[in-house]
């Protein structure tokens, strides 16, 4: 919208007509300013949050240490927690580079290398917020791309991606503590009525930059181009909402349509998405051998069974998702045996924990292991089928299990063996 010059409201430009005008640099300048840093760095701020609490809670529910009862209830907290996991890191990133783009003149801003006293906290904070904006973008980037099943590196991305989120948060609190006064007094004044942060240099230039500061003449740009503070964070908002959206439909069913970025959606044979086919896992062959049993162990105590067998053992249902790491999920409804009733066989003692080792011979998730609160659970499977047919072989067939409120990495394909741990 261009303004006749000397036009003076808003409310009098919203009335003459139209015009197209290219936005120039100079109409951004006034964008930045610790009003629009501040209420982008809050819902930055929540992202994070949400990502940093739902990543720990992952790394647990996958790790399964001995010292903490995993919950089993409800059936869906894993599913919910990692569809939140990469849709708040995805709406992190437009707001992360609203964010930069709106701060990054602070980078020239003057080191007051002659006053002692002002140099130390100055170059403590320069250095936390490079921790941050580095821990800050590899977090996006490595957990985008892990995603995409794409690893341009050589360290494994779990532990990385782990150790440098309390590396991000660290320096988020810092940083939060730090800016405590400028975030305050920049929220709670109107968005328009705060200087520009080109201006701002050193806490005393921005009290002198108040005092001469109009506050009417900034939010909206200066020569013609209506750009408004209100408007680019609610941009920001909307560009996080829209990245959500195309993703999220891994996860939620009703946004598929949507989601034109989401992976592995809804895809697959028996409608369930599969990361891991029978074929990239080398388990073709042994998966359909008519000689294949799966061993029950405890101790001296064995038993071995035939695909058949496990048929004749009593039979139950479980609607149960797979929710894999990654983000994306989905529902089955998968039938077969209770692994309590397996452990039975062998007289295992209530609560077993219990190693699964799969036909797939090598590979990271060729075994897992399952606590006791999961082998207790009846809706612990070993599932043969879902929806009503034998499992496809992608999705582990002729055995594989499932169990509730867990990670999909420990849901193990292709099952052969069976041991209780002691
Ligand atoms: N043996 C074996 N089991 C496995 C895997 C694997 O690579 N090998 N991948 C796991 C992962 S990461 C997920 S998310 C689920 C996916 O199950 P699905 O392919 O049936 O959807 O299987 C799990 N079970
Ligand atoms: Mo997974």
């Amino acid at each position: 919208m261009v303004r006749s010059a000397g036009a003076g409201t808003a409310r009098a430009s919203a009335m003459t007509p139209l015009r197209v005008a290219a936005p120039r640099a100079e109409n951004f300048s006034g964008l930045r300013s610790p009003a629009v840093a501040s209420r982008v760095g809050v819902w930055l701020g929540i992202c994070f949050a949400i990502a940093f609490i739902t990543g720990v809670t992952s790394h647990y529910l996958q790790d399964q240490p001995t010292w903490l009862t995993l919950p089993t209830r409800p059936v869906w907290l894993y599913r919910v927690n990692q569809g939140l996991h990469p849709a708040a890191g995805t709406a992190a990133i437009p707001l992360l580079l609203i964010k930069l783009w709106s701060v990054y003149p602070k980078l020239f801003a003057e080191v007051p290398w002659r006053r002692f006293r002002s140099l130390v906290p100055h170059l403590l904070e320069r250095a936390s917020i490079a921790v941050l904006v580095a821990a800050a973008i590899f977090q996006v980037v490595t957990g985008t791309l892990n995603i995409t099943h794409w690893y341009p590196w050589e360290f494994s991305f779990r532990s990385t991606h782990y150790a440098v989120a309390w590396i991000a948060i660290g320096a988020l609190l810092v940083h939060i503590a730090v800016k405590l006064p400028v975030i305050r007094q920049a929220l709670t004044s109107p968005i328009a009525d705060d200087p520009p942060a080109d201006d701002v240099q050193t806490d005393d230039a921005h009290e002198q930059v108040e005092s001469k500061y109009d506050a009417s003449q900034v939010d909206r740009a200066p020569s013609g181009v209506d750009l408004s503070r209100r408007a680019l964070v609610r941009t920001a908002l909307v560009a996080a909402a829209a990245s959500v959206v195309a993703t999220a439909g891994s996860a939620v069913p009703l946004l598929r349509g949507a989601s034109v970025f989401g992976v592995r959606s809804g895809d697959g044979p028996q409608g369930v998405p599969v990361n891991k086919t029978a074929e990239d896992a080398d388990v073709v062959a042994a998966a359909q051998d008519p000689g294949y049993r799966l061993e029950v162990v405890d101790g001296d105590r064995s038993v071995s069974l035939r695909r058949s067998d496990l048929l004749a053992l009593p039979q139950h249902m479980a609607d149960l998702p797979i929710a894999c790491v990654e983000g994306w999920s989905a529902n089955g409804r998968w039938s077969g045996v209770r692994i309590r009733d397996l452990l039975d066989l062998v007289d295992a003692p209530s609560h077993a924990r219990i190693h699964v080792v799969s036909l797939q011979e090598s590979g990271p998730f060729n075994d897992s292991e399952m606590p006791g609160e999961f082998t207790e659970d009846p809706l612990t499977l070993l599932a043969l089928s879902l929806f009503g047919e034998p499992l496809s072989p992608d999705h582990g067939y002729p055995a594989r299990l499932i169990a509730p409120a867990r990670p999909g990495v420990l849901q193990t394909k292709w099952v052969r063996r069976i041991e209780v741990l002691r």
